[in-house]
This record gives structure tokens, C-alpha cells and sequence, in this order.
């Protein structure tokens, strides 16, 4: 029977998947699977990164906008402990993301050899699954489970560990299979029961103001056009969590906007409150969308579909709880719905977006210096084409996009990490999207505070020749701390400042295209010109301090 290396068919398994770009960072452990990736004709791009942070950030990225698997590989000890966040963070948000994680051989464990680590137990919390693979010949089926754990279902992460004996050990050539269709996601859908169905559609047909409250569910389930259709069959508002963004084109008649403490203004908050049914839609109703569960108020009749069924009624009493896939419980809602009472739903949205908006155009037509992350929005928005994606660390970036910057085509044009939101992720999560999506243009938008955990991948942007735009909004402090103590600690300012870093310089030094804008009146033709410059950009806006500035955050403590 032929026979190949466990590296040899981690390759192989990872190229029957459908997998085209690996991110990663080398180690001593990983040294059999990268001779493999060297020797193997296989057709994958490996992407080496400066940090494993980064790679997961970038696979995290590339998933979110390619519906494909996202692939990060690290050594054993730091290189594992290094991935972890990016993991992390695509598990809790619903997106798959493969973590590889090379380890010590199976025969050296317990003896104090360098770099060991419980890798299966750090991961078994953080993932869908996560396994160590202990014997080559269950290489294979280790690999099919931690694909199907990924994309079937609710999506999420895994992680797979390739100890050193193990990837030089012997697999059957006739063990390496896979089903290609795990490699996308969702790979597979179950629609909620009929009867379910029946009585959520008699509730939408017979509200007065039903609102959609929609979750990052709708576009991970790739089901902006049924929701476009229902929303439309009822003349329903479509409000959006942060991550929600993209379920709706923004200049739709019936697209509200995002609603909730982080991006959610007054007038968006207000037709909210008036409806007499929500329904979330691939949202976990948490914190930040409800502004701590009370919008909407607790007792509004709810109807919510969600994939995973853990998360209708954890939050609000529920009427009808659809749980399965959102593109097919919207579809079957579509077909069931006949003279539905809902009127007047198009006039609120209009009248809430103009009084937003109209208060936001004040703001970004000010000439004032240091310049209003509104002036940023609205000069980003006017220079960039309109299938743009943009990537947001928290911080100013987050709200303020969030908020004002109207994404025109329905599907994945905003991300942000908002499970935990830590510093530092859009470079590289847009590196990944600029991988996943070559043809469109990616613009990462981060704090200077995100520029500092971040700045080494500049490196990897340069030596790739990726064609990211950056814009850091450099304002000296740690801006979103320094607005909590401002509104919530009578402005006791303590250790939330920092010292100036001229990023532009720093990026120079790098070979980036970079600018610095301190002037309002030069910024649209500075973002202009970066965004037209074919290779890596950045450009370091002198920027209003967050805790002066009229951010659409209504708390600072999510
Ligand atoms: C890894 C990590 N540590 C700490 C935090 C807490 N935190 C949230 S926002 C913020 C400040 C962000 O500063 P900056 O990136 O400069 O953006 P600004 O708020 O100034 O716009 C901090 C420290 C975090 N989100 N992530």
C-alpha cells in the first residue's frame, strides 16, 4: 500500500479542502510540515508573517470575506500561545479559522522539553474543537472533524496539533480523502421546524412595526437577498448590530443603520423603541446591540432565528424561537406572509437617517484641527469605491464607521473583531481580506494605540507587495479609556497617554507609501492620492481626542 509522511497528508488534507493561502510563522517544531509545503506540488500561497497574532488575524480576515476556511499555522510553546487570540476571536465570532499548531513529539512529552505545552486543553475552550493529533495514521479523519466542526452548523474555529514524530510518521496514501464542500461555509444548512414557521409569519404579518435587528448571522449565512425581500414583503426597518453591517445596502429605503451602545444614535435608538415585534437575525442580543438589554425595552415580543440554539432566549423572552439557518427560515417566512399590517415603515427610517445624518454633515463640514473623526468618515467614504472593504480596530474607528460611513452593497464590506475587540487586528485581519478578495480595495483603520501592537507586519505588507491602505488616527492615547474616565471617573486622566509617534515615519522606514495630514483641508486629496497609490499605503491623521470628540457611543463600558 503507498504510503506518505503525516506532513505530507497534512498538505494533501489541506489541499482536498480547497485551501489556497496558509498564514503563518515558522518554528523548529514545524520543520517536517514546511520541507512537505517546500517539496509538495500542492498550489497553496504560504503567507509568512512577522507575529502568529497576525496570521490568525489574517486568516480570521480572509474567511470573512472569502467564505472559505481560514488557514494559521505556529510552533509549539509561543507560536501556540501566540495564535491564540485570532482564534479566539473568530470562534466567538462565527467564522472558521483552521489554527495548526506544531508541537514536541508524542515520545518527548513530560521530560521538560522545550516549548511543551497542553496545546489540546489551552484550545478545547476557545474552539468548536481541538485536538493533538497523537498517531499519523488519524491524521486524516483528525483533519475531515476539524473541517466539518468548522463550517457545518454554526461556524467557528478549530485547532489541529501536529506533534514532530507524528508528522514524520507513516499515513495510507488511500486514508487521504476529503469532502471539498467543508471547505467553504456554511457547508450545510437545516431549516427551523414548519410550525414554527407558520407562527412567526402570522406575528410579521400582523405587526404593526416589526424591526429587524440583524446580527453577523445574515451575512455569514449569506442571506442579505432573502432578508432584502422579506424586509421588503413587509416594509420592515432592518437595523444592524456592528457586525451586522452588510445585511442590508445602506441606501436601501429600509435600512436603519446599526442600533446599540457602540455606533447607535438617538434617532436610530428611537424607532427601535417604537417597534411592537423584533426580530433578531443571527444576533446574540448581547451587550453592546441592546445597550444592555434595553433597547429593545424587555417584554417587546420577539422572534428570533439564530443557528445555534443557545442563543434565542438568553436574553429576551421569546415568542418563536427559529432556530436553523437564516437564509432559509427568511426564505420560508417570505413564502408564507399575505397582507401584512406593518405601515409607515420606510418614513421612519428616511426621518430617522435624515435627522442622523444632518447632524453628521454639521460635524464633517468643520474645519477644525485637530481633525473630527467625522471630517475622516466622510472624505474616506467620498475617495473610496464603493465595493470597498474596511476594517476597524476599536477605539475611534469602531462607532464612528459603525455610525456614518454607509457601506452601498449588501455582503461583507465592514469587519471588525467585536467578540473581544482586542487592539491591533485590522492590519492584519486586512491583509487576509485583500488575500480573499484580491480585486477590491481594503482600507485598515486603526487607533495609534492598535499601530503600536501591530506596526511589524508592515514588513510582510512591503515584501508581499499587498496593496492595503492604512489609516492610522493618531491622537496620543489610549482615546476610548481616556473617553470612559472622562464621562464615567470625573476625567481622573490615569496612564491612558502616550507620546506622539510620527507614523508616517515609521511606516517610510518600512518602504510604505505613507502621508501625514494635520490640516482638515488637505485630507480628502491625501486619502485620495493613497487610496489611487497601487502598492502599500498609510496615512497618519492628526485626529481630535476621542474624549472631546461627539462619538455615537452611549456607554463606554460595554
Ligand atoms: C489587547 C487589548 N488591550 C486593551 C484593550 C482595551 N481598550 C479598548 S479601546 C482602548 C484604547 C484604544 O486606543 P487607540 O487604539 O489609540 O484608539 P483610540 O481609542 O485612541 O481611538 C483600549 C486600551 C483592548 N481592546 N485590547
Amino acid at each position: 500500500m503507498s504510503q506518505m509522511t503525516g506532513a505530507e497528508a497534512m498538505v494533501r488534507m489541506l489541499q482536498m479542502h480547497g485551501v489556497k493561502h496558509i498564514f503563518g510563522l515558522c518554528g523548529d517544531t514545524s520543520l517536517p510540515f514546511y520541507d512537505a509545503l517546500a517539496r509538495l506540488d500542492h498550489g497553496m500561497r504560504h503567507v509568512l508573517t512577522r507575529d502568529e497574532r497576525s496570521a490568525a488575524y489574517m486568516a480570521d480576515g480572509y474567511a470573512r470575506v472569502s467564505r472559505r476556511v481560514g488557514i494559521c499555522e505556529g510552533p509549539s510553546g509561543g507560536g501556540a500561545t501566540y495564535l491564540l487570540p485570532g482564534i479566539v476571536e473568530a470562534n466567538e465570532s462565527s467564522i472558521p479559522v483552521l489554527g495548526i499548531t506544531t508541537d514536541i513529539a508524542t515520545t518527548s512529552r513530560g521530560r521538560y522539553a522545550l516549548t511543551e505545552l497542553d496545546q489540546e486543553a489551552l484550545y478545547r475552550p476557545l474552539t468548536r474543537r481541538s485536538e493533538v493529533i497523537d498517531r499519523a495514521d488519524k491524521l486524516p479523519e483528525a483533519v475531515r472533524r476539524a473541517f466539518r466542526a468548522m463550517t457545518a452548523g454554526r461556524p467557528g474555529a478549530a485547532h489541529l496539533g501536529l506533534p514532530f514524530d507524528v508528522q514524520n510518521g507513516q499515513v495510507a496514501q488511500a486514508d487521504v480523502w476529503a469532502d471539498a464542500a467543508l471547505g467553504a461555509f456554511p457547508s450545510s444548512r437545516t431549516s427551523p421546524e414548519e410550525e414554527k414557521i407558520k407562527k412567526a409569519a402570522m406575528l410579521l404579518a400582523s405587526a404593526r412595526l416589526p424591526v429587524f435587528v440583524c446580527g453577523g448571522g445574515v451575512v455569514i449565512a449569506n442571506a442579505e437577498k432573502e432578508l432584502a425581500a422579506l424586509a421588503a414583503l413587509l416594509g420592515a426597518p432592518v437595523a444592524t448590530s456592528v457586525s451586522g453591517q452588510g445585511s442590508l445596502a445602506e441606501d436601501h429605503p429600509l435600512c436603519l443603520g446599526v442600533v446599540g451602545s457602540n455606533g447607535g444614535t438617538l434617532p436610530t435608538r428611537e424607532v427601535l423603541a417604537q417597534a411592537d415585534l423584533v426580530v433578531f437575525v443571527g444576533c446574540r442580543a448581547g451587550s453592546v446591540t441592546t445597550e444592555r438589554w434595553r433597547y429593545p425595552a424587555q417584554g417587546t415580543p420577539v422572534i428570533h432565528i439564530d443557528a445555534d440554539p443557545m442563543v434565542p432566549g438568553t436574553n429576551y423572552k421569546t415568542e418563536v424561537a427559529l432556530v436553523g439557518d437564516a437564509k432559509l427560515a427568511l426564505r420560508m417566512l417570505s413564502g408564507l406572509i399575505k397582507d401584512p399590517a406593518c405601515q409607515g415603515g420606510k418614513d421612519l427610517v428616511q426621518k430617522a437617517k435624515e435627522r442622523k445624518f444632518s447632524e453628521f454633515r454639521a460635524l464633517a463640514a468643520r474645519d477644525d484641527a485637530p481633525i473630527l473623526p467625522e471630517r475622516l468618515v466622510a472624505a474616506l467614504h467620498d475617495v473610496l469605491p464603493r465595493d470597498a472593504t474596511v476594517v476597524c480596530d476599536p477605539g475611534t474607528p469602531c462607532p464612528y464607521f459603525s455610525a456614518y460611513y454607509e457601506f452601498l452593497e449588501a455582503g461583507r464590506h465592514f469587519i471588525s473583531n467585536r467578540a473581544h475587540g482586542a487592539l491591533g487586528y485590522s492590519m492584519a485581519a486586512g491583509v487576509g481580506a485583500h488575500f480573499g478578495r484580491p480585486g477590491t480595495k481594503t482600507v485598515s483603520v486603526m487607533g495609534d494605540g492598535s499601530f503600536g501592537f501591530t506596526a511589524g507586519e508592515l514588513e510582510t505588507i512591503v515584501r508581499l507587495r499587498v496593496p492595503l491602505m492604512m489609516v492610522v488616527i493618531s491622537n496620543s492615547s489610549y482615546g476610548w479609556i481616556k473617553a470612559g474616565q472622562k464621562t464615567g471617573f470625573g476625567a481622573r486622566y490615569f496612564s491612558v497617554d502616550f507620546s506622539r509617534t510620527d507614523h508616517a515615519r515609521v511606516a517610510e522606514a518600512f518602504g510604505v507609501k505613507a502621508f501625514r495630514v494635520e490640516k482638515p483641508e488637505n485630507l480628502k486629496a491625501v486619502l485620495a492620492a493613497a487610496a489611487e497609490h497601487g502598492g502599500p499605503a498609510l496615512v497618519d491623521v492628526i485626529t481630535q481626542p476621542l474624549q472631546d470628540a461627539r462619538a455615537p457611543v452611549s456607554e463606554w463600558v460595554a
